[in-house]
């Protein structure tokens, strides 16, 4: 903080202001181009408003390039047209073909671009520069002795808008250059875009003030733009990657000789340039890069469509020259579209382990993003009449990355004279049971119990799964056989199972599937198989008290609420006896929940399977009551997705909780933070969407090693 008081105090009215710019021009370059910011934001902004103060007192010190400009000027009564000194070029496109001809691989535009551009240089694998395609709105930058002098679009390639008073509001992009060594004219393109997480908090705090959402991403970076108030863009959460220079008048002057090479020196003039760019050779160097960059899309802070290749040495650009208003040197390799449309052909309702009745579309089969889909969620009945989807109407479908498939909107026009409105059936499709709603929450229930047999097949298949009673070897196709075959209708009867009903379910499935000749060693393997299935049952029979309470599957409590509800009480006993109110005084247990688990216990049928199972001699040690959680993370609740590198998620788990933190399997806005590993998916997401603080891996060693954990 001396620094800042320095730059507060010290000279006239000129020096002061001359030291807070550069003082506010180099947190910017640390930011936004080396991304290691040196200053908190409350001194940036303290100096950014020292800075707005002195120029207000002494209006002769403002400049056109002062980082004040960043906040915005007065509104412009509408864009003037730009015609740029030299045309902005548009990319070819790349496309992956979903259904390639027998013999022919789904990337030949892409071979097919590389096999030309060999054939043109006469050389066999050429260096390309290799670059994420972001998804956003492309952007031709002027700087006149090193001064941003305009913004404009692309427009037609030829005439664009003149934005620059939009531009000189996002702090990624240089208002004057740094360093030294660049020309008198410069022009540097580049993609303006909306970063998915400042897309999340924008649209997180829309919805707080009632105010527009922001459709997506591109969107956001288009509207923004074009905001004819820059106070309005200063707003908006911007940012830019530079991925091309030119030096008009001169179509072929160059600062480099070649483009990766230009782009570092843009580096260095406060540019920022995309961390993933890469230099590779030939084809297997370009599809190398497209899969890793796919892999790694949905981890990536920032939208892409695609990515491109550009032959990196300026030379053999230009001995490739042009087609009409495209490079023949570069091309866009496009992923695969992730949203289609198809046909709605039924929709049917899953019954879940807790009766949660889930609509589910049939679609007739369609590929999104190179897989087949046939089926999508709809979530629940609030959903289906959200998007009014009926039976016959044309949808779009959309898949991203692993996230499940998902209706995005009906296409009205294509729908049929004869769809329906589509309701909740008010009986179970399996067992015929009513189907009831609770007042205030979405999910309709099977109220059939464990007398439905979807609810008891998914509540045996819980209660036998890995994180609860972890029955080993038990899979879910010997559970679903023993169910079929009548060896098991409660959970209890899993413990009276014997070697012989192992081995006459598995001769009635065989007999079902197509009979398989009986060997005398065949007979030997499966008695072995069903005495050692036995024998991890009954091992499974000493456990712990959160695994047990949460292999109970009561609605709503996951593995965290069950652990939490196991220290918390100590025994079986006193969760039981605990009424609403006292466990809602439980951390993070809310008023549903303890609805459930009172619902729950109260039902004497789910009494009678506990005694039952206990009866069976399934047992765990009790406890004390400990009624608070201790360490230095208490009260923070954790979520891991993707894959951690330098350690288990178990482990990962483990450390966390030793310092108190809950880690939990779903985000919510309760969740303190996210950790994203690699290829991290969904939950990343529906982090970002909440606004729940992502971390990273680094992020976490260092949070541990922070507290000795
Ligand atoms: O990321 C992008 N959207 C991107 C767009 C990129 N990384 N590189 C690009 N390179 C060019 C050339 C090769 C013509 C300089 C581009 C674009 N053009 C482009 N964006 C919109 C039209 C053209």
């Amino acid at each position: 903080m001396s620094d800042l008081s320095t730059h507060l105090s010290t000279g006239n009215p000129a020096q002061q202001a001359r030291a807070l710019r550069t003082a506010l021009e180099d947190a910017n370059y640390r930011y936004y181009v080396l991304d290691d910011p040196s200053i908190p934001d409350a001194d940036y902004d303290r100096l950014l408003r020292a800075l707005e103060a002195l120029e207000a007192a002494h209006p002769e010190l403002a400049t056109p390039d002062s980082p004040t400009r960043h906040v915005g000027a007065r509104p412009a009564s509408g864009f003037s047209e730009v015609r740029h000194a030299i045309p902005m070029l548009s990319l070819t496109d790349a496309f992956v073909d979903a259904d390639p001809p027998a013999g022919v691989d789904a990337n030949h535009e892409a071979r097919d671009f590389v096999r030309r551009v060999e054939q043109a240089l006469g050389t066999r694998n050429p260096e390309f520069s290799v670059e994420p395609k972001f998804d956003g709105l492309a952007m031709s930058l002027r700087y006149e002795r090193g001064v941003l002098v305009q913004g404009a679009t692309r427009g037609d390639g030829t005439v664009g808008e003149d934005v620059t008073a939009n531009v000189r509001t996002i702090k990624a992009i240089p208002l004057k250059l740094r360093g030294a060594g660049w020309p008198d004219v410069l022009e540097v393109r580049g993609e303006v875009f909306m970063p998915k997480a400042g897309f999340a908090a924008w649209n997180a705090r829309m919805l707080r003030e009632g105010g527009k959402l922001l459709a997506n991403p591109r969107n956001g970076a288009a509207g923004s733009l074009r905001q004819l108030d820059a106070r309005v863009t200063a707003q908006r959460p911007l940012a830019f990657y530079a991925y091309g220079v030119y030096l008009p008048p001169d179509p072929d002057a160059v600062i480099a000789d070649r483009h990766s090479a230009a782009m570092a020196r843009l580096r260095g003039w406060g540019f920022p340039v995309c961390p993933e760019n890469q230099i590779v050779r030939g084809i297997d160097g370009c599809l190398g890069f497209f899969r890793k960059i796919g892999a790694e899309r949905d981890a990536l802070p920032y939208g892409i469509d695609g990515v491109v290749y550009k032959v990196d040495r300026y030379d053999q650009q230009r001995a490739l020259g042009f087609v009409a208003r495209a490079p023949r040197w570069a091309i866009a390799h496009k992923f695969p579209a992730e949203e289609q449309t198809t046909v709605v052909e039924a929709i049917d309702v899953q019954i879940g382990r807790t009766g949660a009745a889930t609509p589910v579309a049939r679609l007739r089969p369609v590929q999104v993003a190179g897989v087949t889909v046939t089926n999508a969620t709809l979530h629940n009945a609030d959903q289906v009449a959200r998007l009014d989807v009926r039976v016959g109407d044309s949808v779009i479908v959309r898949r991203a990355g692993d996230v499940i498939p998902e209706i995005v909107r009906v296409i009205p026009e294509r729908r049929p004279a004869n769809a329906r409105p589509w309701a909740m059936p008010a009986e179970c499709p399996v067992c015929g049971s009513s189907i009831e709603r609770t007042e205030g929450e979405a999910v309709a229930r099977c109220s059939g119990g464990l007398v439905c047999a979807a609810q008891r097949r998914e509540a045996i298949r819980h209660f036998a799964s890995r994180r609860a009673m972890d029955i080993d070897g038990l899979g879910e196709r010997y559970i679903e056989d023993l169910i079929a075959f009548e060896h098991v209708h409660s959970l209890a009867d899993l413990y009276h199972l014997t070697v012989d009903d192992f081995l006459a379910m598995k001769r009635r499935a065989e007999e079902r599937d197509g009979a398989v000749p009986e060997t005398v060693k065949a007979g030997r393997i499966a008695t072995k198989w069903a005495e050692n299935l036995v024998a991890a049952i009954d091992a499974s029979k000493a456990t712990t008290l959160e695994r047990f309470l949460f292999a109970l599957g009561i609605p709503e409590v996951g593995e965290a609420t069950a652990k939490t509800l196991a220290r918390h009480f100590g025994s079986l006993e006193r969760i039981q006896r605990a009424d609403a109110a006292a466990l809602s005084g439980v951390k993070d247990v809310g008023a549903i929940m303890a609805a459930h688990i009172t619902a729950f216990f109260a039902e004497p049928r789910n009494r009678e399977a506990i005694a039952a199972l206990r009866a069976a001699g399934v047992h765990w040690a009790e406890a004390a009551p400990q009624r608070t959680a201790e360490g230095p993370l208490a009260g923070q609740t954790v979520v891991l997705t993707g894959a951690l590198t330098s350690l288990t998620r178990d482990a990962a788990k483990a450390r966390l909780e030793a310092l108190g933190a809950k880690v939990a399997g779903s985000v919510s806005r309760k969740t303190s933070f996210v950790v994203a590993g690699e290829a991290a998916g969904s939950k990343l997401e529906k982090a970002m969407a909440l606004g729940v603080e992502v971390r990273s891996e680094a992020q976490l060693l260092e949070l541990l090693a922070a507290h000795g954990g």
